[in-house]
């Protein structure tokens, strides 16, 4: 099949300069991001997209959870757009790509569409999706969550951050950073969703091929146990009388990842715990962490999930424990015909590409209850994501962004 004019039009150069621009917001001293959820650096970096889109001729607007999006008109504005994007909020300790990468190719795809000239019968819309990380609220995919209607509003904007400020509280500021943006209800009809991303795994760039036709995404539980014991001097109290949470809660964390994280297919992480009163010579009285739990067979995740609070009663010696589930998403696989358009365009652009399974979450889960989804991956240095070493070449950026634009442009006149 012929290719548009479009991914020709694909500067390597623009679109690498916006993201060190982006970056720039939230720069960590490590060559890093940490452009938390409505935090005063992710403010900075939707004023900066509404500055770009604004200057392009491009409508900025946000809805009530504050997703931003920036519209190119079709021939028929009254036909349900075609959305493309992914997240600017990070990681606290987050790289330049992770999320980045999917909003500024967007950008980018509907400047070259511009630049080429090209007229598409459905609108396009460029995404910048709230709280995709959830490391400051969790769970994450917020924004992508409220929009395909599978969480309330309610709900999302009473969850609070570790300082106990909420979403709602904070909702404003995402607010005042785009004044110029119409605002708009919560969910809309789309005809297609497809979202850029880096792999954040090794396997294209060992295969040495640029473009990753995703099929799906593996299912995730999230966790969280609660271990309840009581402060006590460390110097007089003996350890039979002692109902010490930390210790408790290291033989839980050991036993789970003895039972859980059996080959490299189950993924187990404990990434966060809190200790109170969490300090020296006093023995822990509380202890809370998370567990996440991936794997693309649904049913195994389901058992997983079960074990855990076995697992950790049994590891129990003086404390009481509580465990429970914040989130729970079974795999999901992309629509055919997105897989396929994707794939096809590659193709026709004489790219190197591969099919495969994400084992990262993205928003592209949430759309793809709501409309036909895919996503397209690049590759990103030696597979390192949520780490402020994340890497990934202009060049690669750019075939990533060529695909998408040809994508949009063949769903948007599908
Ligand atoms: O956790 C995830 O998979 C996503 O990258 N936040
Ligand atoms: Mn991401
Ligand atoms: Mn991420």
């Amino acid at each position: 099949m012929s290719v548009s004019d479009a991914p020709a039009a694909v500067d390597e150069a623009r679109l690498w300069r916006r993201h060190m621009s982006l970056a720039e917001i939230g720069a960590t001293a490590k060559g890093g991001v940490d452009r938390q959820a409505l935090s005063e650096e992710e403010a900075r970096a939707r004023a900066l997209l509404a500055e770009w889109a604004s200057e392009l001729g491009y409508a900025v607007s946000v809805d009530g959870i504050s997703n931003l999006f920036i519209r190119r008109e079709g021939t028929d504005p009254a036909l349900a757009p075609v959305l493309t994007g992914s997240h600017i909020d990070s990681q606290p300790t987050g790289g330049k790509f992770d999320g980045a990468y999917g909003v500024l190719a967007g950008i980018e795809a509907l400047q070259a569409l511009d630049e080429a000239g090209i007229e598409t019968a459905r609108p396009i819309e460029t995404v910048a999706w709230l709280n995709e990380e959830g490391s400051r609220f969790a769970p994450g995919m917020m924004g992508s969550e409220a929009f395909a209607g599978l969480r309330p509003f309610d709900e999302i904007a009473a969850v609070a951050d570790r300082g106990g400020t909420s979403v709602a509280d904070d909702l404003p500021r995402a607010f005042a950073a785009t004044p110029g943006a119409e605002r708009r209800g919560i969910g809309f009809p789309v005809a297609a969703f497809v979202e850029a991303h880096i792999e954040q795994g090794p396997a294209l760039e060992r295969a040495g091929i640029p473009i990753g036709v995703v099929t799906g995404i593996q299912g995730v539980r999230r966790m969280r146990v609660r271990v309840t014991g009581e402060e006590a001097h460390a110097g007089t109290t003996p350890k039979s009388a002692r109902r010490d949470a930390l210790w408790e809660a290291a033989r839980m964390v050991d036993a789970l990842q003895r039972r859980i994280h059996r080959d490299d297919e189950h993924r187990f992480t404990v990434g966060m715990m809190e200790i109170r009163p969490n300090v020296p010579s006093v023995v822990a009285a509380e202890v809370l962490f998370s567990i996440d739990i991936r794997h693309p067979d649904s049913d195994t995740l389901a058992r997983l999930e079960a074990e855990v609070d076995g697992i950790c009663r049994n590891s129990l010696v003086a404390c009481d424990v509580e465990t429970w589930t914040i989130a729970q998403a079974p795999s999901i696989w992309f629509d055919d015909g997105v897989v396929d358009t994707i794939e096809s365009a590659a193709v026709d652009l004489e790219l190197g590409n591969m099919r495969l399974f994400s084992g990262a979450g993205h928003d592209a889960r949430q759309l793809s209850f709501v409309c036909p989804t895919g996503m397209i991956f690049v590759p990103c240095e030696k597979g390192i994501s949520h780490n402020e070493a994340e890497n990934a070449s202009p060049a690669d950026l750019a075939d990533g962004a060529r695909v998408l634009a040809e994508t949009l442009v063949r769903l948007a006149n599908g």
